[in-house]
């Protein structure tokens, strides 16, 4: 398979996924958009691959929609938005929802339009300490998508993600951090070295769990208590018939660190 527009490692357990088109920031086109869905599939299907890892290679981490794509400074006619969203950013939040492994990402620069609802739909998010988050939409007129509308609120409250949404700032690392948006904060030079760290370490924890837990938490954010309180009873019975818990279990007895196989 061709990956032009990324590269895509699996080793120890940890499928990392650097964005790769550092002249445009690594704006989102079409052939990425589709590269990424592809690698993110290998990545589902591989029962080796306990974590993933996504950054950016350059200065950004991804500065959104290739706005050459859509709108060619040739005058000639770009493909339809409605289409750019359904066949590009859509399939590709869905995946990193519904993929129940755990997913990192070590935001290295800038984080714009899709592509910072891209770094905010992972599980875990870290960022460079010169990293910045931009919801750039409303600076050319449009309104956020790759889930903006719908994370944001939930992960900031209303006022902030309205102002965030309309205003169009761009806002450090930092105060990413503060709103509660990010995990942690890391200095440039630190940044891979702490995201793989935490990679590893996911990717040596109960996998099963870990994705059990992921989708409690997608289904939280629709659900009631009442539905929580049941949803987590199947689910813990799942995790009850795993390999890790009875492993678990036994380490706590015989106090010694545990050796999950994810399973
Ligand atoms: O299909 C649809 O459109 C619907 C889907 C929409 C999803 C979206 O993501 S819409 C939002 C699209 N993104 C933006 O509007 C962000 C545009 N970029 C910026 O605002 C700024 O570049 C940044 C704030 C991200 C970074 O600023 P700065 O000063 O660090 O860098 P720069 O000088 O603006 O950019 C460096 C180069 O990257 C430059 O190219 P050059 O002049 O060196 O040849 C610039 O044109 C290019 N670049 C940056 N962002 C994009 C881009 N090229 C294409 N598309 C981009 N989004």
């Amino acid at each position: 398979m061709t990956r032009e527009n990324l590269r895509y490692q699996a080793k120890d357990g940890i499928a990392t996924i650097t964005l790769a088109r550092p002249d445009v920031l690594n704006s989102m086109n079409t052939a990425l958009a589709r590269e990424l869905q592809q690698v993110l599939d290998e990545a589902a299907g591989a029962s080796d691959v306990r974590a993933l890892l996504l950054t950016g290679e350059g200065r950004a981490f991804c500065a959104g929609q290739d706005l050459a794509e859509v709108v060619p400074p040739d005058g000639s006619k770009g493909p339809e938005l409605r289409s750019v969203i359904d066949q590009n950013y859509n399939p590709i939040v869905r995946r990193i929802v519904a993929l129940e492994k755990p997913v990192v990402c070590a935001v290295n620069g800038v984080a714009a339009g899709a592509g910072a609802n891209l770094a905010l739909c992972c599980d875990i998010v870290l960022a460079a300490k010169n990293a910045s988050f931009l919801q750039a939409f409303v600076n050319i007129g449009l309104i956020p998508d790759s889930g903006g509308t719908y994370f944001l609120p939930r992960l900031l409250g209303l006022p902030r993600a309205k102002a965030l949404m309309m205003l169009g700032e761009r806002i450090p690392a930092e105060q990413a951090l503060a709103f509660g948006l990010i995990w942690a904060v890391h200095e440039p030079e630190r940044l891979l070295p702490e995201a793989q760290a935490l990679a590893a370490k996911l990717a040596a924890m109960p996998t099963l769990a870990l994705g059990l837990i992921k989708r409690a938490t997608n289904a939280s954010l629709e659900g009631t208590l009442a539905s929580q309180l049941d949803l987590e009873r199947d689910l813990q019975a799942l995790a009850g018939q795993s390999y890790d818990y009875a492993e678990g279990v036994k380490a706590f007895q015989e106090k010694r660190k545990p050796r999950f196989l994810g399973r």
